[in-house]
């Protein structure tokens, strides 16, 4: 092989790097898919809250809270390299997902949530103005219609920013503490309230490209300018 093809595949190879590590979802769930097929483990008392449906024309996965001492929730792992990546670059929680109408208190019975070892984040959707949310969005009560959210952080400010359909709703959030290593979502509530219903269509974790890769990216384009003196 020349030297200047050498050159060219090596720069294809770092660019194509890039590009396979660019801004990426680190899990998700959608549809009808069970969760614990997805890189989720389920976490709770009743796994038989889970169940697949098509939901008016939506494909989702619904959790119900069910009643007393009955729980929920799906969690998918984070690696300690995702975790620090996310802190210092830049994640975003999403997820498409209605709430069904019901006649009681929310309390915790659907919630969404991002761990990183301290940081807590977490939408829970709640009706109860007695009920303190733990640190971020209480969103809406009964029957909220199925809506694409993202708690997006940003690393610079050490906030995160809630758009609810791309309209940004909440803003300078902050994390509460508690401990684990994942993002999930589902029924936090063993107590007596049975109510909750959540409609899981989408639920995914975003994290942006470590340094690193730009400056892979950086390397690739210098190659890619020897490659073309060498050309010459
Ligand atoms: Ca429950």
């Amino acid at each position: 092989m020349k030297l200047r093809q050498l050159f060219s595949a090596m720069a294809v190879s770092a660019i194509a790097v890039v590009v396979a590590q660019g801004s990426f979802i680190v899990g998700s769930h959608s549809g009808q898919n069970d969760p614990t097929t997805e890189g989720f483990a389920a976490v709770g008392t009743a796994p038989g809250n889970g169940a697949p449906v098509n939901d008016g024309g939506t494909d989702a996965w619904t959790v119900t809270s069910g009643t007393t001492g009955e729980e929920l929730a799906y969690r998918h792992p984070l690696s300690a390299g995702q975790i620090a990546s996310a802190q210092a670059n830049g994640w975003t929680l999403r997820s498409n997902v209605r709430v069904g109408a019901h006649a009681g208190g929310l309390n915790s019975t659907v919630i969404l949530e991002a761990r990183f070892a301290n940081e807590w984040w977490m939408i829970r959707w709640q009706d109860r103005p007695d009920l303190t949310v733990f640190n971020n969005a209480g969103v809406v009560g009964a029957g909220f219609p199925y809506a694409l959210l993202e708690l997006t952080y940003d690393p610079g400010a050490g906030t995160a920013k809630l758009f609810v359909n791309g309209n940004e709703e909440l803003s300078n959030l902050v994390p509460g503490n508690n401990s684990g290593e994942y993002f999930g979502f589902g029924d936090g509530d063993s107590g007596a309230t049975p109510e909750g219903l959540g409609y899981w269509n989408l639920v995914e974790f975003e994290i942006v490209p470590e340094p690193g890769t730009l400056a892979m990216l950086f390397a690739g384009l210098c190659v890619l300018s020897s490659a073309r003196r060498f050309g010459r």
